[in-house]
């Protein structure tokens, strides 16, 4: 693995980005608990991208950038901008829910104000979206990148390849991402697709494609840095496969242990990457344990209280059933 400082991030940089990651794990264990309790629908969970997710988003100009993201997303849109409240107002189906109002699906994320776009259940129809999103920015002569995310699964979607291919016709100012964790739902990969990599699907279109490590945290926010740099900079877009696990079952609707092996679960414990991440930490001298265990206790209090305030928050009402749904 790269060593952080070679990222370029200087250390209060550094310990923020592990408190995005450490937020994201802790905010969907709170979903999970939610979930079993009977308090929430449904969860679909991001542990085991959380590393990778931060590296890529911190990579971009929330500020100003689009985001269409898929819905193992939540720790990016965390770094984008969206609070942990906001993601627990979204699970309990509240009016104030920034991504719905409470008329979506759990983990639908969307904020208007912080240019993340919502999408829809069925898989990879927000990659046409943020093509339109980017031929935006190209019409319009603005500097905003767009980025747009999904599963290696999804991926084979035909949408997907109209997407990148128009993207490269137009060298769209537009980062595709496929986050690799070798599972849609029960399905691995060598029933998904032939080719040795997503990656090399980049160079087809007729724009770069690398495939990066999502738990070396410096591989993969160079990787966007450069591809980032590159599509503001008029240069077109790229493709990033993000090699991540899911350490979960795919949501909380099924149970992997019954497609997945007990060895491979076991290892994938073993090589989670917010304990990777700890480990480099500790030993590149950015925190220790004991600073370490005082932010988890900080995180675990936000979250606490986000949760209360979700929780007591308006749910709609049913003369506004179709507000937000059809425009005035
Ligand atoms: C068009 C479409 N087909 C099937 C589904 C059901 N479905 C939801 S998620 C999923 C698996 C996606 O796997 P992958 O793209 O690898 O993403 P991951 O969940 O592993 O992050 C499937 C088949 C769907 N939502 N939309
Ligand atoms: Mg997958």
């Amino acid at each position: 693995m790269k060593q952080l400082k070679e990222s370029g991030l200087n250390k209060e940089q550094i310990i923020e980005a592990y408190k995005h990651v450490l937020r994201g794990r802790r905010l969907d264990e709170r979903l999970w608990q939610l979930t079993r309790i009977g308090k929430t629908s449904f969860n679909i969970s991001g542990q085991g991208h959380e590393v990778g997710q931060v590296a890529k988003a911190l990579a971009f100009e929330p500020e100003k950038d689009y985001f269409l993201p898929y819905y193992r997303d939540m720790t990016a849109c965390l770094v984008w901008g969206m609070t942990s409240k906001d993601i627990l107002m979204g699970s309990l189906a509240k009016e104030d829910d920034p991504s719905s109002h409470g008329r979506q699906m759990p983990n639908h994320y969307g904020s208007k104000e912080h240019n993340i776009v919502s999408h829809s259940s069925t898989v990879s129809t927000q990659f046409p979206l943020a093509t339109g999103v980017a031929y935006g920015a190209q019409l319009g002569k603005k500097d905003y990148v767009t980025l747009t995310t999904t599963g290696e699964g999804s991926a084979n979607q035909g949408e997907v390849q109209e997407a990148m291919n128009f993207a490269g016709v137009k060298k769209l100012p537009l980062i595709f991402v496929v986050e690799n964790n070798g599972y849609a739902i029960s399905v691995g990969i060598k029933e998904q697709y032939a080719n040795e990599t997503m990656a090399e699907r980049g160079p087809a279109y007729g724009f770069p494609g690398h495939r990066v490590d999502g738990n070396d945290f410096t591989e993969t926010y160079l990787t966007f840095k450069k591809v980032v740099d590159d599509a503001r900079n008029g240069k077109g877009p790229a493709l990033v496969e993000l090699m991540v696990s899911r350490l979960t079952s795919h949501s909380a609707d099924d149970d992997h242990t019954i497609y997945r092996s007990k060895e491979e679960l076991e290892d994938m414990k073993q090589k989670d990457g917010l304990l990777l991440f700890e480990k480099q930490l500790i030993e590149e001298g950015y925190l220790t344990r004991d600073e370490m265990t005082a932010i988890d206790k900080e995180l675990k209090a936000e979250i606490n209280k986000a949760t209360d305030e979700a929780e007591a928050m308006p749910d709609p009402t049913a003369d506004t059933i179709s507000d937000q749904v059809y425009a005035d």
